[in-house]
């Protein structure tokens, strides 16, 4: 399987574009998602090599509420948890509405976190989050300035061995929502595009636990009804094994 160091970027002009799989999420308004109540859209987790590594993460996102729910999230390409998950937004707990972000890791089995708190950023409006993934570095900005710096527990890349990571958005309370109107990848040593690169799937197919009550949309815009979430990975699966990609 090839690495997946190639540039994304999705606008959402054509439903969920190349984040193809979703649970609950709105699409109906052109050029952005809004994940309220439970929901989530993610890639597929499918391996050490799934989604992204070192690189610059660019997501203009909108929060609204003040409780923690919305969270810009990595997911460990191996689907495996506690593990390699980094999130670029969460809101902390105590009311005030604070984002923040956390770079995860395994020890001896249990989850640890380091986190950085984005000082004076305000939910109801829209703003670039961006995580900076070097090797031995993660670095959280919001509208270009610098809200935190992680530098222990830096996981390496699937290039550089190690895992890479697959982009999600959640939500998970009925007082919150996340509206999240672009998404950027470019891979760390390249030069962010003009403009917006031809999606190819090679990056591809996601995975996440699936919720008891999945709405699933895999096929982007062509359907919204329920699907089963095992017939999809499977039917992944199989077009994996003819083909070498991994496609609906
Ligand atoms: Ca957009």
């Amino acid at each position: 399987m090839a690495i997946t160091e190639k540039a994304l970027s999705e606008s959402f002009d054509n439903g969920f574009g190349t984040l193809g799989n979703a649970w609950n999420v709105d699409h109906s308004v052109k050029g952005e998602i809004k994940l309220a109540g439970h929901s989530g859209i993610m890639e597929w987790a499918t391996g050490r090599d799934a989604g992204h590594g070192y690189g610059t993460y660019t997501v203009n996102a909108k929060v609204d509420g003040n409780q923690p729910g919305p969270g810009i999230v990595f997911w460990p390409g191996n689907d495996q948890w506690p593990g390699q998950e980094i999130d670029l937004l969460e809101v902390t707990p105590d009311g005030s509405g604070r984002q923040y972000g956390t770079v995860h890791w395994n020890e001896g089995g249990s989850d640890a976190y380091e986190t950085r708190i984005f000082e004076g950023v305000e939910s109801g409006v829209f703003h670039d989050y961006q995580m900076i993934w070097e090797p031995g570095r993660i670095t959280f900005k919001v509208d270009g300035a610098e809200k935190g710096v992680i530098t222990d527990h830096v996981p390496l890349d699937f290039a550089s061995g190690g895992m890479n990571n697959t982009i999600g958005f959640l939500n998970n309370n009925h007082d919150t929502s996340l509206t999240v109107r672009h998404v950027e990848f470019t891979p760390l040593g390249e030069t962010a595009p003009d403009s917006a690169p031809a999606f190819t799937p090679e990056f591809g197919p996601i995975i996440l636990p699936a919720p008891e009550e999945s709405v699933i949309t895999p096929d982007v815009a062509s359907h919204d009804g329920p699907v089963d979430w095992n017939a999809i990975a499977a039917q992944v699966m199989a077009n994996y094994a003819a083909t070498g990609s991994w496609h609906l």
